[in-house]
């Protein structure tokens, strides 16, 4: 057994309500197929299946019913790992599902009275409301709902928790934002690490401010990692790939910074799409990068100009 041996509860979270390309509701499938159960145990964690979460009501049709009845249920099993002890690990799914999962943490930070962090690493911002959506996809719209937005019907269980302050949210990896989210997120005053700014900096320096303000403010971890925010290249089982994203070293290096912060206390993984994956790449691809956030390293120790520049 390892020193950071962690509980992980992975909750399959099978919905494609939120977008207009079908196939990611297969994405939990092909995450168990390419190995993330048996890879994260052979990591020395103790890691709990909980199958596929299933929706508190009806849920066929596209849009925002259909997303509640996703978002209440998995919020709960979230919810529920979390006070178990456990890091869940929610699989998706499009992102619409990060409603539940968020709203999960969300509450249970409120239970421990400490504040939420987001990171959002995606090529997308997700902060449309319905009214600025050029699509009318809820995986567009997460982030604006939980911030609490205007123009969202009921989607959260009651009661409704306080809303995601938006200053407690990062996008990292934006490379597409839609006219009407722009003006939100500057408005709003979103955290953004853009696709400019690691072609700039890299991905260390930015991403090493953040861990460094999540960890004064002791605040609970939440990381949401759409696979579109990786180049399409290296991941392009996706239905919105957008070019110029994260390398695989870039991505595989944040995930070994996420590790040696010790901060991450749950995870979302969405957006894949196997039907449109070759030969499994994509599913692979992500279970590596799972992997290396949960501690998978080529020596036994941190690197040493990790050490060096981490906070503790
Ligand atoms: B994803 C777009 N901004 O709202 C919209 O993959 C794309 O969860 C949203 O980041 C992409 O439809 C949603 C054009
Ligand atoms: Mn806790
Ligand atoms: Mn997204
Ligand atoms: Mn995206």
């Amino acid at each position: 057994r390892r020193d950071d041996a962690r509980r992980i509860a992975l909750i399959g979270a099978p919905i494609e309500v939120g977008t207009s390309e079908p196939g990611a509701l297969m994405g939990p499938a092909a995450l168990r197929t390419a190995g993330l159960v048996r890879t994260l145990s052979d990591l020395g964690h103790a890691i709990v299946d909980h199958g596929d979460v299933v929706p508190d009501g009806p849920a066929d049709g596209r849009g925002l019913a259909a997303v509640a009845a996703w978002t209440r249920a998995l919020s709960r099993a979230v919810e529920a790992a979390l006070g178990a002890g456990s890091v869940p690990l929610a699989a998706g799914g499009d992102h619409s599902l990060s409603l539940g999962s968020v709203d999960g943490a969300m509450r249970h930070c409120a239970r421990e009275g400490r504040p939420l962090f987001v990171l959002w690493l995606d090529a997308h911002a997700d902060f449309n409301t319905p009214e600025t959506s050029p699509s009318g996809n809820v995986h567009g719209m997460p982030l604006a709902a939980l911030c609490g937005e205007p123009g969202f019907p009921d989607l959260f269980a009651e009661p409704v928790p306080a809303p995601l302050p938006p200053a407690n949210v990062h996008l990292f990896g934006l490379r597409s934002i839609d006219a009407g989210e722009r003006a939100l997120v500057t408005a709003r005053r979103v955290g953004v690490t853009d696709m400019r700014t690691i072609d700039e900096f890299g991905v260390v320096a930015p991403l090493r401010r953040v861990l460094d303000r999540v960890a004064r403010d002791g605040a609970h971890l939440h990381v949401s990692l759409d696979i579109d925010f990786l180049d399409p290249s290296i991941a392009p089982g996706v239905g919105t790939t957008v070019p110029g994203g994260a390398t695989f070293r870039e991505a595989h290096l944040i995930m070994e910074m996420l590790h040696d912060s010790g901060l991450v206390r749950s995870l979302d993984v969405v957006e894949l799409n196997p039907f449109l994956d070759v030969r499994g790449r994509s599913a692979r691809v992500l279970v590596e990068l799972v992997a290396s956030l949960f501690g998978r390293r080529i020596l036994d120790r941190a690197s040493p100009v990790i050490e060096a520049v981490s906070p503790d």
